[in-house]
């Protein structure tokens, strides 16, 4: 039986968004012998809210509200990843892979028997805007047992880290990827479809969906469980994460706008009472309380942003 993170999530009580974020990173890419969904539907609306405030300081700033939501759509880089205006380590991108270093040319996907190739970098940023990056938060994959250690905010500085994989984008980020995900009938599937290949060899294992592989495709920095947002384009990732959603919704409105599946813990650990619209969430210092019926939606309450098809 799969082993419960140590930790538990209360909900969003999030000065500690990072580790929120993290539930999920980890346990669909290093911690996976669990086939529990753990990209849970708070998870969704917790980076609904955090993505947010970026619209509406591109809004103020330029005074144009057709600037949307800046995402990652994956599957435009699934099929060269080094070649994507993103990760070409251009001025205007987020950098590129890191130095090449040596390492195993295989990764395992424990707790599948399949092994797939390492990626082609591995080491630090040193090109493009991001350029020997300092990340301040320890790397925490370590962590035994998956229980968070009591020095999670140790500083700890060290370089950011890319292993840009396109193996892992074609294999599960590409288009169809993204239309399965679309094209999940209910809320409970698509919180699954995102955490679970549709791969028969690995989808067992309950891993590989393309929310943990398009974390893993960019390498250590991205993967890591606790620490990912320090990642530039995690946002970007979760952006993403958030259009999909939004475009679903958009599908069938009446019966997806508010549409919930889940618990307010990671994994049900421990276990928490199913949420509903009236779910609290709490932000500490970075903002007042919401419930979850505020951030279920784009366009109610306090959001007004779109995504481009
Ligand atoms: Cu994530």
């Amino acid at each position: 039986m799969p082993k419960p993170p140590g930790v538990p999530f209360p909900q969003a009580s999030v000065s500690t968004i990072s580790m929120q974020s993290i539930a999920c990173a980890k346990d669909r890419l290093f911690c996976p012998q669990s086939n529990i969904q753990v990209f849970g539907i708070e998870w969704m609306t917790l980076l609904r809210k955090d993505c947010a405030p970026f619209h509406k300081a591109a809004f103020l700033q330029t005074n144009r509200a057709d600037l949307g939501l800046r995402y990652w759509n994956w599957a435009l880089s699934a099929n060269n990843l080094s070649a994507s205006p993103l990760f070409d380590g251009s001025p205007t991108s987020f950098s590129g892979n890191g130095d090449p270093i040596d390492a195993d040319p295989v990764i395992p996907l424990t707790p599948s028997n399949v092994s797939i190739p390492r990626g082609t970098g591995g080491g630090c940023v040193t090109n493009g805007p991001f350029a020997n990056m300092i990340l301040n938060l320890p790397d925490l994959d370590s962590a035994p047992n998956d229980v968070f250690p009591p020095n999670g905010f140790h500083y700890s500085p060290h370089c950011l880290t890319r292993d840009l994989n396109t193996f892992i984008a074609r294999a599960f980020t590409g288009q169809a990827d993204v239309d399965r995900l679309l094209a999940s009938p209910d809320i409970a599937t698509l919180q699954h479809n995102i955490d679970v290949s549709s791969w028969p060899a690995i989808r067992e294992a309950g891993i590989m969906g393309p929310h943990a592989a398009a974390h893993m495709q960019l390498g250590r920095s991205m993967d890591d469980f606790w620490t990912a947002p320090q990642e530039p384009t995690f946002m970007l990732h979760h952006a993403m994460v958030d259009r999909i959603w939004a475009l679903w919704q958009a599908q069938d409105p009446e019966n997806r706008r508010w549409a919930l599946n889940g618990t307010s813990t990671i994994m049900n650990a421990p276990s928490t009472p199913e949420v509903d619209l009236d779910t609290q969430l709490t932000w500490g210092w970075l903002s007042e309380n919401k419930t979850l019926r505020e951030i279920m939606s784009t366009k109610a309450y306090e959001y007004n942003y779109e995504y481009g098809d």
